[in-house]
């Protein structure tokens, strides 16, 4: 197992509600360090970006509008496999499939309002951490 990091946000729905910290617990107590986070509202330019991988889906122009309508929490965390790692503290995509005690299984509203991203491979992990992030905010 080698050192990681991974991009990660606490998104909009999870900030409006005041439960960021309580992920941010979960997050610390599950052995990540936090490397980098600033809370940011994303623009319209940025989400369309972000998620361009998704832009023929029939639900991207909705992410996009809950992914704006209020700020998210971005972060870089850092623990051995720490993209595998954050992906199982989130639980599945959809919370309806999510395992017990994950995030999303114990948060999320649907399948949109999940809580939370999590990078899905090194290279991604990599161009989302370089697109939120200067190389002299990683501490
Ligand atoms: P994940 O890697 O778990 O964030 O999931 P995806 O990359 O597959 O999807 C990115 C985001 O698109 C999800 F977090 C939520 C949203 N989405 C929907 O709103 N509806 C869908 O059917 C699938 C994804």
């Amino acid at each position: 197992m080698a050192l990681e990091r991974t991009f990660a946000m606490i998104k909009p729905d999870a900030v409006a509600r005041g439960i960021s910290g309580q992920i941010l617990q979960l997050i610390e107590e599950n052995g990540f360090r936090i490397v980098a986070m600033k809370k940011h509202p994303i623009s319209t330019k940025e989400a369309d970006g972000f998620y361009g991988v998704h832009r023929e889906r029939p639900f991207f122009a909705s992410l996009v509008k809950f992914m704006t309508e209020g700020p998210s929490i971005l972060l870089v965390l850092e623990k051995e496999s720490a993209i595998s790692a954050w992906r199982e503290l989130m639980g599945a995509t959809n919370p309806a499939n999510a395992a017990e005690g994950t995030i999303r299984k114990r948060f999320a509203e649907s399948i949109e309002r999940n809580c939370s991203h999590g990078s899905d491979a090194p290279e991604t992990a990599a161009v989302e951490c370089g697109y939120y992030f200067s190389a002299s905010e990683l501490l």
